[in-house]
């Protein structure tokens, strides 16, 4: 059930020219973690498209804010998609759990994969949608050659590992570039940002190409604006940047 809502969202198409409506995904390690479940509803309430679990192993990145458990006791409590996004020095054992989990989008490192090919086919053989993420340092060249076993890139727009930092200089440009290879090879694999999406940055990413909006304490959860007032923000960003955000069927 929950991968046929992934796939199946109706779409209002932008007044730009543009592939693909933005998608909003609120990074769960930046809701506040002793009500994860009030916090669900509350993100249910305001028609998020997805939500963004960042999992790590302290090694990969020096940090582990959530962990396999926390998304096996969510994934019954909401029908909204999974997105999560992998930042772990073994890929391969985290896939299979998240398999039974029954998350709907997983997101590997290229850094952390040595056969990135083998990986992405394991995570479609599951029937799960497969992403590629790249640190802000990591050329796009590295995806050559795989863009048919890709349903996503994430761009880094900063270290992984924290929330809360600085946009990197050249980010933008990168998305940019991005969006032009992409565009240039005909394919409709979406545009992740993930890293400073900011009120202030928004209509830039959005101006740039990004699809799918990783939305963190510089935005949806940034203090001391309510979910719903930051929510409000975020959508003016899109609309500046010229751009519709999906508009997604009520939740149960
Ligand atoms: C960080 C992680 C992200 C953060 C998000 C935080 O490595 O992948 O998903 O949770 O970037 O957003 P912000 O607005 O605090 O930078
Ligand atoms: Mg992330």
């Amino acid at each position: 059930m929950h991968q046929a809502q992934f796939q199946r969202h109706p779409v209002r198409r932008a007044n730009t020219a543009c592939a693909n409506p933005v998608l909003l995904a609120p990074s769960m390690m930046c809701a506040d973690p002793c009500h994860l479940e009030r916090e669900l509803r509350r993100l249910e309430h305001l028609k998020v498209d997805w939500l963004h679990f960042d999992l790590m192993d302290a090694h990969f990145v020096p940090n582990m804010p959530l962990g396999l458990e926390v998304l096996r006791a969510l994934r019954p409590k909401t029908a909204l998609p999974f997105d999560v996004h992998l930042m772990v020095e073994n890929s391969d054992f985290f896939v299979r759990e998240l398999a039974k989990i029954g998350v709907q989008a997983i997101t590997v490192h290229a850094e952390a994969c040595p056969r990135l090919e083998q990986t992405l086919r394991r995570i479609r053989g599951l029937g799960i949608r497969a992403g590629v993420a790249l640190k802000p340092a990591t050329p796009l060249n590295t995806l050559e050659g795989l863009l048919e076993l890709v349903d996503y890139i994430l761009l880094m727009t900063v270290n992984p590992g924290f929330a809360g930092q600085a946009l990197l200089p050249g980010a933008i440009r990168k998305l940019a570039d991005c969006r032009a290879w992409l565009d240039r090879s005909g394919t409709r694999i979406r545009i992740e940002v993930d890293g400073n999406v900011s009120f202030k940055h928004i209509p830039h990413m959005v101006a740039a190409g990004a699809d799918i909006l990783v939305l963190g304490s510089s935005s949806l959860f940034h203090k001391p604006g309510s979910l719903r007032e930051n929510m409000a923000r975020v959508r003016k960003g899109i609309a500046a940047g010229g751009r519709q955000r999906l508009i997604t069927k009520a939740q149960p």
